[in-house]
C-alpha cells in the first residue's frame, strides 16, 4: 500500500482556520470531535448485531438475559462522552434527549451548541440500508441559560457549521464551515477522514425525485401537482420523464442529490394537524439545509427558506424541501400561486393520481 500523503480532515481544518487569524482552536476542536464520535457510530454500524448492539429504537434488548443498548442510544451516548470534555461546548440538544444536555460541572464550558440527530434512519439499521448522524454547530448567546432550550432556539442561517455522516458502502463526514462543502472518507486504513470530495455543489436541475407517496393523499395541492406534473412525464408540463428514490432515511436521499442532484420532499401534510411536518428543524433540516445551500442548493419548507424559520422550541418539527436549486423555486412557486381548491388543475381531474375525493 504507497504510502501517499492524503489531505485528512485535521489538515483540511487547519488550512480552514488559516482563513481567521483570530482562531483559538476551539471550534476545529468541535468538528473534530464529532468526527470522532461518527468514527465510533461507523464501528458500531458496521458491526451490527455482531458488535452486541441492536437497531431497533426504544433504548434497550434483553439478549440472552442481558440488556443491550440499541444503535441509537449507543450512538447518543458517542455523541455525550466524546463532546462533552473538550471545553469548547455550553450545551447538546439531542433528538434523543427532551431537554438540552448540560455540560457536567466537573468540564469547563466554550463558546458553541452542539444539536445533533446521532442516528437519522434508525429504522432502516435492522434491514442494512445506510444511516447517517446530523450535527449542527450553533454559537452560545452571551447570558447562557444552562439547560434551557431557549439558548439553541436560532434560525438556522445563524449556524457556523454543520454536516453529517453517512454509513453506508463507505463512511463519509460530508462538512461545510459556512465556505462550502466538502466530504471526506474514513479511510479504513488509518481510520481517519480523508478528503476525497471537496467543493461538492448540487446541480441546478433534477429528473429525480424523492417522496414517501404513501401519504399522497395528506398533501397540500402545490405537493400534488408538483409530483403529479413529474408523473406526467414527458406528455405532461415538465416535458420530460422523472425517476422516483425513497428510501426512508434523510441523510442517504441527501448524499444522493448532492452526489447528482434531487430533490427531496417531506412537506407540511393534513396527515398530522397537531404537527407542521416529521423532519425535526434545529437538528434535521437546518443543517441538511445548510449543507444544500452551501453547495448550491436550495432549502426551503416550501413557503420560505427553511434557515429563516425562527424556531419556537427544542424538537420542532417543519414541512421541508430541499435539493436541486431550480426545483426547490418551481415547489415555491407553487406554494405562492392561488390555491386550487376547486382541482381545476386539468390532471387532478382527468389523468390525475391524486383525484379530488367524490
Ligand atoms: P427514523 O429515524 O425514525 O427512521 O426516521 C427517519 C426520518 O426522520 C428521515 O430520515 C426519513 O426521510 C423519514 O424519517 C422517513 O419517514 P417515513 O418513514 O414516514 O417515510
Amino acid at each position: 500500500m504507497p504510502l501517499t500523503p492524503k489531505f485528512t480532515l485535521t489538515q483540511f481544518l487547519i488550512e480552514e482556520r488559516r482563513r481567521h487569524p483570530e482562531a483559538t482552536g476551539d471550534f476545529n476542536s468541535v468538528i473534530l470531535n464529532v468526527a470522532m464520535a461518527c468514527k465510533h457510530i461507523a464501528r458500531a454500524v458496521a458491526f451490527g448485531a455482531l458488535g452486541g448492539v441492536y437497531g431497533n429504537a426504544g433504548g434497550a434488548v434483553n439478549v440472552q438475559g442481558e440488556q443491550q443498548k440499541t444503535l441509537d442510544v449507543l450512538s447518543n451516548d458517542a455523541f455525550l462522552r466524546i463532546n462533552e470534555w473538550g471545553g469548547q461546548l455550553a450545551g447538546m440538544a439531542s433528538e434523543e434527549l427532551e431537554k438540552p444536555y448540560e455540560i457536567p460541572a466537573q468540564f469547563p464550558r466554550g463558546k458553541y451548541l452542539l444539536a445533533f440527530d446521532p442516528l437519522d434512519g434508525s429504522s432502516n439499521i435492522d434491514v442494512n440500508v445506510s444511516v447517517g448522524s446530523i450535527f449542527s454547530v450553533l454559537r452560545a448567546p452571551e447570558r447562557l441559560h444552562e439547560g434551557e432550550e431557549m439558548d439553541f432556539l436560532q434560525p438556522g442561517c445563524t449556524q457556523v457549521a454543520a454536516g453529517y455522516a453517512i454509513y453506508g458502502p463507505t463512511t463519509m463526514l460530508v462538512l461545510t464551515v459556512g465556505n462550502g462543502v466538502n466530504g471526506f472518507t474514513l479511510d479504513p486504513n488509518l481510520y481517519e477522514f480523508v478528503l476525497t470530495h471537496p467543493d461538492m455543489r448540487v446541480p441546478e436541475d433534477t429528473q429525480e425525485f424523492a417522496i414517501n407517496a404513501s401519504n399522497s393523499r395528506f398533501w397540500e395541492a402545490p405537493i400534488k401537482r408538483y409530483v403529479d406534473e413529474c408523473l406526467a412525464g414527458t406528455g405532461g408540463p415538465r416535458g420530460k420523464d422523472f425517476n422516483m428514490r425513497w428510501i426512508a432515511s434523510m441523510v442517504a436521499e441527501a448524499h444522493r442529490i448532492l452526489m447528482r442532484g434531487g430533490v427531496f420532499m417531506y412537506p407540511r401534510d393534513t396527515k398530522d394537524p397537531s404537527r407542521a411536518g416529521r423532519l425535526r428543524l434545529l437538528y434535521e433540516a437546518n443543517p441538511i439545509g445548510f449543507v444544500m445551500e452551501q453547495a448550491g442548493g436550495r432549502a426551503s419548507t416550501g413557503r420560505q427558506p427553511v434557515l429563516s424559520v425562527q424556531p419556537s422550541s427544542l424538537h420542532q418539527r417543519v414541512g421541508l424541501v430541499f435539493g436541486s436549486k431550480n426545483e426547490v423555486e418551481r415547489i415555491e412557486r407553487y406554494h405562492l400561486e392561488p390555491r386550487r381548491d376547486d382541482f381545476s388543475y386539468p390532471l387532478f381531474n382527468e389523468r390525475g393520481l391524486f383525484r379530488a375525493p367524490l
